[in-house]
């Protein structure tokens, strides 16, 4: 079954989705996602100008063999921009794959392990009432995992929190938005708002809090041993992890659980986290670390030291990327929690989806793929608009992680 076309869907419903398109020569079509947000084009470039050509005329069926190639052959081995390349590809050839076998992805995969994937929601507000607040709305909407951001008292903008009344997006249109930040503010206040959401909503509700990479282990150890009294579901991103040795410090010094790995592209980036027990759940993705391919080796090796599996799920992944890994996430036998930031009203224009919340969470139909369909027609009407993350500074202007 030889692939006749493939082609780049770049659209900004809302905000930027890179969406790969594969037909066969039977008409079998499959969508992949390809979106690194603020770095959207080098993708498509990656895709259009070197992927692309190499995959006309090549037997869709054999998607192992096409993985090792585009990831042995390019000599130039990982990296966001290759690896979300590679997992648009092998996504699209997973959704033609089932959609030939007339199953839902899950049932290719080995079948369903549960019911629905549990899902977290994000709550936050600037002060602590608007966070407590937010929880409260999250809690009515049926959500049993709550991340919990909360502004800082003499801060202006920090990660995690909406800055007008519309829902947080921390990706803005034109240049890099800029926010500040105070690790000692930051190492004082959070403990307070989860003392308070416990006061407030008792030991229910599973908690979770990012820290968004932005401590040292050391740091990270203090928070996570102030945050035991409040049992949290998972302390995310304590410290940068390019480094895997410096979560030893955190884990010896905290029964927090630690997750990590929105950003991480491969299994190399987390083997030692994984094989040394240092984290409770990783967070590679279906788009970021190599397909659902790849990420059955992440969950395998995952699973050998019962580590679980926490997906990222915020806006910048699309549609696609969702319905993909909630597919994984029915089947994957070593499951944790699924992130879910919906996605704008005006996303559904352009996806339309096959998943559904309930009561919770997220539950795959029985579509055969993974469920998700573009409306190339209506993905014209929103053409790329520049956007990027922002940039973090200390107090003193020094440039610090996001
Ligand atoms: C995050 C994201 O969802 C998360 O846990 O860390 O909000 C992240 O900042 C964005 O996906 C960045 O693209
Ligand atoms: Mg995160």
């Amino acid at each position: 079954m030889k692939i006749t076309d493939a082609r780049v869907i770049v659209c900004c419903p809302g905000r930027n989705f890179v969406t790969l398109k594969i037909e066969t020569e039977d008409g079998v079509t499959g969508l992949g996602d390809a979106t690194l947000n603020g770095r959207e084009l080098a993708v498509v470039s990656y895709l259009e100008d070197h992927v692309l050509p190499c995959l006309i005329g090549r037997d869709a069926r054999c998607i192992e063999d096409t993985w090792q190639y585009l990831y042995r052959g390019a000599y130039w081995r990982r990296g966001p921009v290759t690896m979300a390349a590679i997992s648009a590809v092998d996504v699209a050839l997973w959704d033609i794959k089932a959609k030939c076998a007339g199953m839902p992805l899950y049932q290719l995969l080995g079948g369903r392990s549960r019911g629905g994937a549990l899902v977290y929601g994000h709550a936050n507000g600037r002060t602590l009432d608007e966070a407590l607040a937010a929880v409260a709305q999250f809690k009515a909407e049926g959500f049993r995992a709550i991340r919990v951001q909360c502004g800082l008292p003499d801060i202006e903008k920090v990660y995690g929190v909406a800055n007008g009344d519309g829902p947080y997006e921390p990706a803005k249109k034109g240049l890099p938005p800029e926010e500040q930040w105070s690790t000692p503010d930051y190492l004082r206040f959070v403990p307070q708002v989860f003392a308070k959401v416990r006061a407030e909503f008792g030991n229910g509700p599973l908690l979770l809090h990012d820290v968004h990479h932005r401590l040292s282990p050391n740091e990270a150890a203090r928070l996570g041993q102030d945050l035991e009294p409040y049992r949290l579901f998972w302390m995310e991103d304590p410290t940068p992890a390019e480094n895997q040795a410096g979560f030893r410090l955190i884990r010896q010094r905290t029964t927090t659980p630690l997750a990590v790995g929105e950003i991480f592209n491969t299994v190399w980036d987390c083997k030692q986290l994984i094989e040394e027990q240092l984290i409770d759940y990783i967070r590679a993705t279906i788009l970021h670390a190599g397909g659902v391919t790849h990420m059955r080796t992440i969950a395998a090796l995952a699973g050998l030291h019962q580590v679980r599996t926490g997906m990222h799920g915020a806006t910048d992944l699309s549609p696609v990327t969702l319905g993909a890994q909630v597919h994984f996430d029915t089947w994957v036998p070593n499951f944790g929690i699924q992130e879910l930031m919906l996605h704008e009203p005006v996303t559904g224009e352009v996806f339309s989806c096959d998943y559904r919340f309930e009561d919770g969470y997220l539950v795959t139909g029985d579509k055969p793929g993974h469920g998700v369909e573009i409306d190339e027609a209506k993905a014209a009407d929103y053409p790329y608009e520049p956007a990027y993350l922002p940039v973090n500074r200390l107090t003193d202007g020094t440039l610090w992680d996001w």
